[in-house]
């Protein structure tokens, strides 16, 4: 294949080594990809932790062919298109209980954002504009955008754009390979983590935070899974001093980890509820954030002809993404997609924990259709291994992650067990290729 490399700047990519050995796709259907030339490539991670009804579904195909010719584009300020008030109230269906008023964002960093600037704005709608502080997570990825940045807790993100914005804390990370190495499931220990909040609270007095943000599952710093009993300690703290729980649920969100969302799998509800990615199973870039009723409510006082909160995107509602988001509902209820990760844990959870004992594995984990196995880091060159893993599984034709010392697994909701097999069977292979 002829093509030039030279001028596209790749997101979160080492451009030279890539451009050096190109890793590209040119074509996917169901759980598959097809490089160029032809490669067969199972698809470990449905894209990135979106494609969760496989690839190419017919159904939400023939929706945005048939959409782009009916209604191309509509403007979402002070007017409207059926379809986006549609899916607001059909997303009702599956959100946790109270979460009933949603805003359409074009991507995962942009509901974070739009969620922080609902929360600082229904403080200050109620008279606390006191509330400022926002509270992130260590390991936490809340998207690129400043404020997801800010509240984000990969130093790799955050340190090459300095300051980053003010009144920001962060929560102890989770992940306790001491105590909860080759957990399956929800680990035993740590809890009390979420103590750290009090402690802040102590610091600043709770008149001051606005929001906490956690992912309830860390997804790209290598599936961490919350403690026992964390989420729900959190919960009660948020609610005892008036903060705001967001729950990032950009991947854990539409049957990630065989629930319609993290937040009904660990039986804890958020005030506000952060998705994308599998909302339109990655076809056309959407986000929705959800929040309580409450909250809306709060924003609608003062004289009606007011613009309630001044925020929003030329392509909120979008009628592409709003007709594939439809047709992928549909597709995820036919197929029982969204709570079919339950079934499939046990099978996943086996092929993945079966690869304990191979050389430099020091963790396996998994909920639901996810999983990361991790690696003791090379003396000297963190990372490698963990990459060297991705670069063989893509010459075996299979696509996993790599993130740190680790590789997280994530395949589309449809993944039969004879997938899950070649899956576990070249990371054994690749694994035992490590230096
Ligand atoms: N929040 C969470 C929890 C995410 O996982 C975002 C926000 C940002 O979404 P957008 O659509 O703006 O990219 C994400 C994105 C990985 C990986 O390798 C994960 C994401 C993106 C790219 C890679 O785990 N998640």
């Amino acid at each position: 294949m002829d093509l030039n490399l030279d001028a596209l700047w790749m997101p979160f990519t080492a451009n030279r080594d890539f451009k050096q050995a190109p890793r590209l796709v040119a074509s996917a259907e169901g759980m598959h990809y097809w490089t160029p030339d032809g490669r067969q490539i199972l698809d470990g991670t449905a894209g990135l932790w979106c494609v969760n009804a496989g690839h190419a579904r017919p159904r939400i195909v023939a929706a945005i062919a048939r959409q782009v010719a009916e209604l191309d584009f509509a403007p979402p300020f002070q007017m409207g298109h059926p379809l986006a008030f549609e899916l607001a109230h059909r997303l009702q269906r599956h959100t946790p209980a109270g979460l009933n008023r949603v805003f359409f964002t074009n991507s995962g960093s942009e509901s974070v954002d739009t969620a922080l600037k609902i929360a600082l704005a229904y403080h200050r709608a109620r008279g606390e504009s006191h509330r400022t502080r926002l509270i992130g997570r260590e390991r936490g990825y809340h998207g690129v955008n400043f404020g997801g940045t800010a509240v984000g807790g990969i130093g790799t993100n955050r340190k090459p754009f300095g300051s980053s914005l003010s009144g920001i804390d962060h929560l102890r990370h989770t992940h306790d390979l001491a105590r909860n190495a080759f957990t399956r499931g929800q680990p035993e220990h740590g809890a009390e983590m979420a103590d750290d909040l009090e402690r802040l609270v102590a610091l600043h007095d709770a008149s001051a935070i606005a929001a906490v943000i956690v992912e309830p599952m860390a997804g790209s710093t290598g599936a961490l899974m919350p403690p026992k009993g964390y989420l729900q300690r959190l919960r009660e703290t948020c609610t005892r001093h008036g903060i705001l729980l967001i729950f990032d649920e950009v991947i854990t969100g539409f049957g990630r980890l065989g629930a319609p969302f993290a937040a009904q799998h660990y039986g804890v509800t958020p005030d506000i509820l952060t998705t994308a990615k599998g909302l339109t199973n990655g076809c056309v870039p959407m986000g929705a954030v959800f929040v309580q009723q409450g909250i809306h409510d709060a924003f609608m006082q003062g004289p009606p002809t007011a613009i309630e909160l001044p925020h929003g995107y030329t392509y909120s509602g979008h009628p592409l993404a709003c007709a594939a988001a439809l047709a992928t509902l549909d597709t995820f209820d036919e197929e029982g997609l969204l709570t079919r990760g339950a079934q499939m844990q046990s099978v996943l959870e086996d092929a993945l924990h079966n690869l304990r004992g191979l050389p430099h594995v020091i963790d396996i984990r998994n909920t639901g259709l996810v999983g990361a196995i991790e690696f003791e880091p090379r003396p000297g060159a963190p990372g490698r291994r963990a990459f060297e893993v991705f670069q063989s599984c893509w010459n075996a034709g299979l696509l996993v992650r790599a993130t740190g010392d680790n590789i997280a697994i994530s395949p589309p909701l449809i993944v039969s067990p004879s997938h899950i097999d070649q899956i576990a069977t070249t990371l054994r292979e690749a694994i035992l290729t490590l230096a």
